[in-house]
């Protein structure tokens, strides 16, 4: 498993449709570690492994799960299976995995159904930053230490930083 905090108590799941995928998510490890935001990574298909998606997202939850966020590539249909089996937010990454590029997962998991909504954040490892970032401004809404640390980062956005 990557560098990830592994905790019982993660308020973030991230989930991958595959190990292939896990490069993707990378960089957004030092944001949720600069926010505070507990998190944990797992790794089930929703094509291949249904049955320990269903499991992953149950047991999670029950721990204090807050966010999931998904990364998936191809036929992207990882988030939208998620964002089924639960009603807290989920945010989707779309993964470049094979000829598309990654406009085939893009789509995937931005075209959801009318009352089963996905965030959808940009293709690949940006995108990636930008799911850290989107689940640390929904957790920023009751947690003011969230909120703190996010104000710091968008102070150092506006210095240059990056
Ligand atoms: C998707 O298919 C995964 O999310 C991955 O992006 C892509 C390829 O998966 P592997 O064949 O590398 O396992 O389901």
């Amino acid at each position: 498993m990557p560098a990830s905090k592994k905790t019982e108590s993660a308020r973030v799941v991230i989930l991958l449709g595959s190990k292939s995928d896990l490069p993707v998510i990378e960089g957004m490890y030092p944001l949720l570690e600069r926010f505070g935001i507990r998190h944990e990574v797992h790794v089930a298909s929703a094509h291949r492994q249904p049955e320990k998606l269903k499991r992953i997202i149950r047991n999670t939850e029950k721990a204090g799960a807050e966010i999931f966020i998904a990364a998936a590539g191809m036929a992207a249909h990882l988030p939208g299976v998620v964002a089924s089996m639960t009603a807290k937010p989920v945010i989707g990454i779309p993964v470049a995995a094979g000829p598309l590029a990654g406009v085939d997962a893009l789509l995937s998991i931005v075209q959801m159904p009318p009352g089963v909504p996905v965030a959808t954040v940009a293709i690949g490892g940006a995108g990636a930053r930008n799911a850290a970032c989107l689940a640390a401004r929904m957790l920023a809404l009751g947690d003011k230490k969230v909120a703190e640390a996010l104000d710091a980062y968008i102070k150092e956005l506006a210095r240059g930083g990056k």
